[in-house]
């Protein structure tokens, strides 16, 4: 198998032969954020975040990797930050690696008990995803969040789960500090 495709270090832009790129806007989030109004009042062709990634195997085969970077803009609906969908792996055992390139964000963990916590992003932090745990991006800063990632092919994505309970928490500017805010779940 040759090797095609490059890396830029500084901005973990992929480029080569065979490297998938996906968007989504506004209007792929519908119910992501806790301001459902505030979002579709805003325009729907914004883009909130992009993913590019190299899959040399078919997704599912076990013992392969993917590599990507995802690229999420800076931006707030209603004061929560841009952020990604957000998943659990299909395949609950399986772990990710993240690592910041650019800019300043927080990924967003949380378990099967619904416990939520936040690490920290800026350009050189790693971040262990254990299995089990869902994760998701957000950029807290003024300039795109470029975060590295290195995953199982076999891992695949549960959107569902969150789709049908969301995070137990959100990422909030709060006198324009980010604040892990609680969402209350005894409703
Ligand atoms: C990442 C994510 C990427 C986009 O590559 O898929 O950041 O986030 P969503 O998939 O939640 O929209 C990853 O975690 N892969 O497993
Ligand atoms: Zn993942």
């Amino acid at each position: 198998m040759s090797n095609s495709a490059t890396v830029d270090l500084t901005s973990g832009y992929l480029h080569g032969d065979g490297i998938k790129e996906s968007a989504r806007t506004l209007a792929d989030l519908a119910n992501v954020f806790e301001n459902e109004a505030a979002r579709a009042a805003m325009p729907q062709n914004t883009v909130v975040y992009r993913v590019q990634s190299q899959e040399m195997v078919t997704e599912g085969t076990p013992g392969g990797l993917f590599f990507g970077t995802s690229n999420v803009m800076p931006g707030q609906v209603d004061g929560e930050y841009f952020m990604t969908k957000g998943h659990f792996h299909q395949h609950r055992e399986t772990a990710e690696y993240y690592w910041c390139i650019q800019g300043k964000g927080a990924l967003i963990l949380m378990d099967e008990n619904r416990s939520c916590w936040v690490e920290w992003m800026q350009p050189g932090t790693l971040h262990y995803i254990p299995g089990n745990v869902a994760h998701r991006l957000a950029n807290t800063g003024s300039e795109v969040l470029r975060v590295g990632a290195c995953w199982p092919a076999d891992a695949g994505h549960d959107y569902g789960s969150i789709k049908e309970a969301g995070f137990s928490a959100r990422l909030k500017c709060v006198d324009g500090q980010p604040v892990l805010v609680p969402v209350d779940e005894k409703q």
